[in-house]
């Protein structure tokens, strides 16, 4: 028997707004209450470009998590569009999630978010992640820091990649969800289509095999995604498209084995995601300044206004 059910049993739903400077572990989260990896995860910041959602669905409520770009000083227009993905979720979120590392102390660009904290009525948890990085007795005073910034409804210090605390963000969070029947089907746990994942999952190994700014110039697009019948295998052809003819150089290495490499990681990582083999297809474009062209970032999913 569901909660839906249970008379005697209160279900929630509600839309959870993750949000933070880049690297601090959003996605990371996101994955992990999921259970499965939909958005990607690299050690270089502004890796997640658009709005993720993840949804959970218990016996007692649906937590629908929106995984967000890093809040960062946007330059060029891409990264414009990445910052207002992440403010739009402000005003959307029943809670928000502001995500800070354990390390460091509580500075300017942390100012920025909270005084755009202060603009929004919805309740604001204050996670504190990686605290696996850090002794315990420096949590304390990171908390006492946080705190004199904002009056955060929730502080829970916890680890995304280990899993730690999450159960506890979880009941924090079903306490502030309005009651009401789920919105998404139990078994759906993105908006996200396999293409887009795919995608996601080239741009993921390209971010952790090219070298520095290399990955901040580059989009994929999937031109054809093709399942063949009975033979438990997807067929994908896929275009990364740099800015700069030097950058589609990098991106095909000497002699092809970057490009090779890149297309190895990725096969193997759609195949874990899909539980199916994979025929991947790369192809290089240059489509020169595509991250200044609003034409090129429509055609490449980047401004939608979901
Ligand atoms: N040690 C440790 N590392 C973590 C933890 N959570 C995330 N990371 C790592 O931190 C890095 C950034 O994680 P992401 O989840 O991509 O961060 P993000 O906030 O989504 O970053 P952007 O999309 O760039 O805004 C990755 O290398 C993660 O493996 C954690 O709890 N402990
Ligand atoms: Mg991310």
């Amino acid at each position: 028997m569901t909660a839906m059910e249970d008379p005697g049993k209160t279900f929630r739903s509600g839309f959870i707004g993750i949000i933070g400077r880049p690297n601090v572990g959003k996605s990371t989260l996101l994955n992990r209450v999921v259970g499965e990896k939909i958005a990607i995860t690299t050690a270089k910041p502004q890796t997640t470009r658009d709005r993720i959602m993840g949804i959970r669905t218990t016996g007692r409520g649906q937590f629908i998590f929106i995984d967000t770009p890093g809040i960062h000083p946007a330059h060029s227009t891409l990264n414009r569009h990445m910052v207002s993905a992440a403010m739009r979720t402000l005003d959307e979120s029943d809670v928000l999630l502001f995500m800070v590392e354990a390390k460091g102390e509580p500075d300017e660009k942390d100012g920025k978010i909270i005084d755009v904290l202060k603009g929004t009525r919805t309740p604001v948890f204050l996670v504190i992640n990686k605290i696996d990085l850090v002794p315990k007795e420096a949590l304390l005073p990171r908390i006492d820091g946080m705190r004199a910034l904002y009056g955060f409804r929730e502080i829970l210090p916890l680890c995304a990649r280990t899993g730690f605390n999450v159960d506890r963000l979880l009941d924090l969070l079903w306490n502030c969800l309005p009651e009401g029947p789920p919105l998404y089907p139990g078994d759906m746990i993105t908006d996200r289509t396999e293409r887009f994942i795919a995608s996601e999952i080239i741009r993921e190994k390209i971010t952790v095999l090219c070298r520095k700014e290399i990955p901040y110039h580059i989009a994929v697009t999937i031109e054809s995604f093709r399942e063949e019948p009975g033979k438990n295998l997807v067929v994908i052809q896929a275009t990364a498209h740099a800015a700069r003819d030097s950058q589609k150089g990098i991106l095909i290495g000497r002699g092809g084995r970057m490009l090779k490499e890149i297309g190895r990681q990725a096969r193997l990582g759609m195949e874990s995601f899909f539980g199916k083999r994979v025929f991947l297809e790369l192809f290089v474009r240059v489509t020169p300044d595509w991250p200044e062209d609003e034409r090129m970032l429509r055609e490449f999913g980047y401004t939608r206004t979901r």
